[in-house]
């Protein structure tokens, strides 16, 4: 295959009908990058006997070597449809973009979803459906893509598994259902996110009357590829349809609904029947399909028998050289022979352009959801905004409003540029150059002549050489000097990976970079003034192909683009656009967040300017970084795993700051809590309780300000489970709700969604337990709300049980944050301090005492709340009376916290691990030694696998991927994802107290009590008191020096 010429590229980017973006998406090395080398070398740029083996789009050292893909890259491939009546013989542009799938990279597959129209979803039918595979189905969904289904390493079942036809044939289908089970649950959690469910009648109604029947995966819907990418061959159903329609005397399209399913051929009557399970009768694609592949990887891999070879090749139509025949590899063979007869580029691509819609084809419900926030009223935009969906719904080149969504921001190392790399030649100045040479060494060869003469008859040969070797060495150092002044430029432009969505873009054109906050709603922001308004230059237009990069003079609308000259503008992502009126668009949809978290420090503490300039560079560079300075003043990266941050700190290292850093210790984040009291102790034996300690009142806290004018009582409690997982479930929703611009009303949608929270809390609240404080029905108490904290969105409830009304906390999510949420006007004093004591409450929840982490599932009881009005309220000795009240409230909040059993709260990560019944032990082992808890153990059917599903608490997992590598002989190979938090049920402060308790621990109790220690390390790091002991019994130390 020719290489394509960047010109034809360009030519087709203006036919917007023939463009086609998509993204690959599966778990981690399910094929993704060798699938998409096939594609690559569809369009000769690397070779078909290279395909698979090179992995072009990893371009990295780091991702060669380790045989992962850690960033999304993309190229624009050339194919001529042909095979397909519907895609006819035309010529088309795709677009591809391959994303990582190890779970540390995730948030590079947001930034590539977002700039498709549709995604080839991989799936290894070995390993089937995995974590990643189904959180690819959710991205897929949510941003609304054409899927299309590869079934890939088919040969894996032949030749590893060694499964008979029918066999395989099951096995695959078992794959097929689970993907499609994996959609559909993501499909109904939607559908029933969007009903209103406060009604019971509807929750069986709302799934009942949506149409899904276009959702899922079928062969004979023509959206699944069987494929094995190593081998480099692939086919869908069609194919096979088309090759027998004719021997079997049915029409093709017949053909392709009955080659897959429970169907058999009835030769006597020449027609497919249905029932072949049933029968015990060979289905059709066992019979036609999968036996012909068998057969040939049979003939050609197993018995190797190279005579049949030729009389193959004639069968299949295919035409071998007499090299491909001297092959001596099975497996070159097997490439030669299957990828000829059913070629890998050619299914995917036909595939895609029939499948996937051209860029001027997005549903209107798409292009709302893109350009509008999700909480927000459409009608409230000003009509120049709402004329802007539908030129982006056209997607017009000749659109004078410009749309630009950058979804990332890619670093390029400088020389990379194509305006720094040498110029390609003409034929007439390469001959120019040519002779140019040759005149040179003509010259060169006379003046050597004409030296040797005079160096002979002059006799000083040796002087020459030495002045010769000077002057080499002076050029060099000359070289060596202008060298670092250039590394200390930069080394790295930072190429805006970016969608046009409307318009033509050229280079020096200025734009409009819009800010996340930027609102057309709201008129005072529609002018230049405006703080979320800057006006940028596109300085460079570049077409990607995986590391290279071409140079362009304007791309329109439709087409992914590399933008250049935006370094300083954009950290992240941006939109960019020609009107003001333009809305920035909406957030990416994140698949986990980062929750490892490192210190960074120079080895050599005059590197830090270095260090925190390569910091900003590696967060523009890394999608998914955050980089931060702790109070203390430390470095921070917050990642989302080990492999993440090794590569970060490798960056760092090599590109960014270019000096030797030191990592420090992950950092957890904990959380506090407080649980019921415990029956059992700790060697589980009953606990009889004195009336004092069952005495509630005793648990009450009751507090003054400063100046005795304010007095206030309260308990904690614990919160039911069901409450704290539903706060946890919305903090998103109130936080955005929280921090909303004043004055933006809410939409209808999300007016109903609170409303359905609130109904959820009332039912949670039912198991509430008072302890015979308030009387009050659920209903009434999550009316009695005050605030959630911290931050106004946590999982922590302030509820007022006081004779006190305070502002509605509901209504005032709803409506304008300034006014009284609904409240009654009143001359209450207390008025005049709820925000101090709200912000009290907030600040005890963001740090409990334990070791000043934010607290979890709280509710802080008021009971009582009282302010004597007198004019001395703010007395000089006292300080503002505000002050006194939030510190009142604050205190009070950590001493009712203190006065209940406490309890750490430790983040999980779960891990699914498929290994073979020997090393299974050795895995157990490890998981039981971290704290890990196993919660399934399934033998994988058909493979002598088992399927281990576990949790272990994050501050547990450092380096078990690699232990479990080790002890397993690299057999087994986890993938750590956030699952959960969960309470540690040990009492940091336990001693020993029952009889049966001292016997068991000793009166010390000296065997570690994990979750002390927990909370000691986060102490010790944050500079906090710890309270232990490094000599215990001093006086029994003593030395071991021989005596004399
Ligand atoms: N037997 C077999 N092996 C395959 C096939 N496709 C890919 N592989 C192998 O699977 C491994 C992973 O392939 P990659 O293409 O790197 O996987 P990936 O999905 O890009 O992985 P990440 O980018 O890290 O998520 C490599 O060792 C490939 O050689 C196949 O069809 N058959
Ligand atoms: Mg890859």
């Amino acid at each position: 295959m020719p290489v394509i010429e960047t010109n034809t590229l360009v030519n087709l980017q203006k036919n917007i009908e023939r463009v086609r973006n998509i993204c690959i998406l599966a778990h981690v090395d399910h094929g993704k990058t060798t699938l998409a080398d096939s594609l690559v070398a569809s369009n000769g740029i690397i070779s078909q006997r290279m395909a698979g083996k090179l992995r072009y789009m990893d371009t990295r050292q780091d991702e060669q070597e380790r045989g992962i893909t850690m960033k999304s890259s993309s190229i624009s491939l050339y194919y001529r449809g042909g095979a397909d009546e519907a895609v006819g013989e035309k010529d088309y542009l795709v677009n591809l973009i391959d994303s990582p799938g190890h779970v540390d990279f995730s948030s590079e597959v947001s930034t590539a979803v977002r700039l498709c129209d549709g995604a080839i979803l991989v799936v290894d039918v070995v390993e089937g459906v995995c974590p990643q595979t189904r959180a690819c189905l959710e991205q897929v969904y949510k941003e609304e893509l054409k899927p299309v289904l590869v079934l890939n390493k088919i040969d894996r079942l032949i030749m590893e598994m060694k499964l008979k036809p029918l066999d395989a044939y099951f096995h695959i289908s078992q794959v097929l259902e689970q993907v499609n089970a994996g959609l559909g649950s993501v499909f109904a959690s939607d559908v029933l996110a969007k009903e209103d469910i406060t009604n019971k009648d509807n929750y069986e109604s709302a799934l009942e009357e949506v149409d899904d029947s276009n959702l899922y995966f079928s062969p004979a819907a023509g959206n699944v590829i069987f494929c094995s990418a190593y081998d480099g061959w692939a086919f869908s159903v069609s194919d096979f349809a088309k090759t027998y329609a004719e021997r079997l005397e049915l029409a093709q399209t017949e053909l392709e609904q009955v080659l897959w399913g429970d169907f058999y051929y009835n030769a006597k009557k020449k027609c497919a029947t249905p029932g072949a399970q049933e029968k015990a009768k060979k289905p059709m694609f066992v019979q036609f399909v999968l036996e012909n592949i068998w057969n040939l990887y049979d003939i050609i891999a197993v018995r190797k028998d190279k005579e049949k070879l030729p009389i193959i090749a004639e069968k299949l139509g295919i035409t071998l050289q007499a090299r491909d025949l001297r092959v001596s590899d099975p497996k070159a063979q097997i490439k030669t022979v299957l990828g000829q007869w059913l070629p890998i580029d050619r299914t995917v691509l036909e595939m895609v352009v029939r499948h996937v819609p051209a860029p001027n084809v997005i549903s209107d419900e798409r292009a709302s959801r893109l350009l509008f926030p999700r909480n927000t009223a459409i009608d409230a935009y000003p009509s120049e905004t709402l004329m802007l969906k539908e030129e982006f719904k056209r997607c017009n080149d000749q659109s004078k409003n410009i749309i630009v969504f950058v979804s990332k921001m890619t670093p390029v190392h400088i020389s990379q540029l194509p305006q720094n790399k040498p110029k390609r030649f003409n034929e007439s100045e390469l001959q120019a150059r040519r002779d140019e040479v040759r005149r040179r060494i003509e010259e060169r060869k006379q003046i050597a002549e004409q030296t040797e003469l005079e160096n002979l008859t002059a006799g000083v040969e040796t002087l020459n050489v030495e002045e010769t070797t000077v002057a080499v060495t002076t050029e060099y150092t000359a070289e060596a000097e202008t060298e670092p002044e250039q590394t200390e430029k930069a080394d790295f432009a930072f190429i805006a990976f970016a969608r046009i969505f409307s318009g033509t873009l050229k280079p020096g054109m200025r734009l409009y970079n819009l800010a996340p906050k930027h609102d057309p709603r709201n008129k005072d922001q529609l002018n230049l003034d405006s703080p979320y308004i800057s006006e940028v230059t596109i300085s460079d237009l570049y077409l990607f192909m995986g590391g290279e990069l071409q140079a362009l003079d304007e791309v329109p609308a439709g087409n992914i683009v590399g933008i250049g000259g935006l370094d300083q503008d954009i950290v992240k992502t941006a939109t960019l656009s020609s009107t003001i009126n333009c809305t920035s668009f909406s957030e990416l949809n994140v698949m986990a967040t980062p929750i490892l978290r490192v210190a960074i420090e120079p080895v050599h503490p005059q590197d830090l300017t270095k260090l925190a300039k390569g910091l900003q560079l590696l967060n523009q560079a890394d999608a998914c970084v955050q980089v931060s300075i702790a109070p203390t003043g430390e470095h921070l990266i917050t990642t989302l795993g080990e492999v993440h941050v090794e590569k970060c700190v490798r960056d760092l290292e090599e590109n960014y700051a270019k000096v030797k850093v030191n990592v420090s210790k992950p950092i957890v984040s904990f959380r506090e809590t407080i649980v019921p009291e415990a029956t059992v102790d700790m060697v589980n034996e009953a606990i009889v309780k004195t009336a004092n300690a069952k005495d509630i009142t005793k648990k009450i806290i009751t507090f003054q300000t400063a100046n005795k004018l304010s007095t206030l009582r309260l308990i904690a409690l614990p919160l039911p489970q069901a409450a704290v997982d539903l706060l946890e479930k919305h903090i998103s929703l109130f936080k955005e709700l929280a921090t909303k611009d004043k004055g933006a009303a809410v939409s209808e949608k999300y007016a109903t969604l609170l409303a359905q929270i609130k109904f959820q809390l009332t039912n949670a609240f039912a198991e509430f337990d008072f302890k015979g404080l308030s009387s009050l029905e659920p209903a009434q108490l999550v009316e009695r709300i005050w605030s959630l904290g911290p931050r106004n969105c946590g999982t922590n409830i302030l509820l007022n049980l006081t004779d006190y009304e305070h502002p509605n906390f509901w209504k005032s999510l709803i409506q304008h944050a300034d006014t009284d949420a609904g409240a009654k006007i009143t001359n209450d004093i207390r008025r005049d301090y709820n925000s101090s004591f709200v912000n009290g409450f907030q600040l005890a929840t963001a740090a409990g005492p334990l070791c000043e982490e934010p607290m979890q599932g709280v509710a802080f009881v008021v009971l009582e709340w009282s302010v004597e009005s007198c004019d001395d309220l703010n007395s000089k000795s006292y300080g503002p009376f505000s002050g006194q009240v939030l510190n009142a409230s604050k205190e009070s909040c950590r001493m009712g916290f203190q006065a209940q059993p406490q309890r750490l709260v430790s983040p999980m990560y779960s891990c699914n691990i498929v290994v073979n019944a020997e090393v299974l032990g050795k895995m157990y082992a490890v998981i039981g030694r971290r704290h890990g808890k196993i919660l399934s153990g399934d033998l994988t059917q058909g493979s002598g696998n088992f399927s281990v599903m576990a949790v272990l608490p994050v501050i547990e997992s450092f380096n078990f991927a690699q232990e479990i590598r080790k002890q397993t002989s690299g057999l087994a190979c986890p993938q750590l994802m956030f699952s959960h938090w969960e309470i540690i049920d040990i009492d940091p402060f336990w001693v020993p107290t029952t009889e049966e308790e001292i016997t068991h621990f000793g009166e010390k109790a000296d065997s570690a009590n994990r979750a002390k220690v927990y909370m000691d390390s986060v102490r010790r790091r944050k500079g906090l008191y710890v309270d232990e002991k490094v000599v215990e019994h001093a006086e029994k130390q003593r030395t071991l020096s021989k005596k004399k």
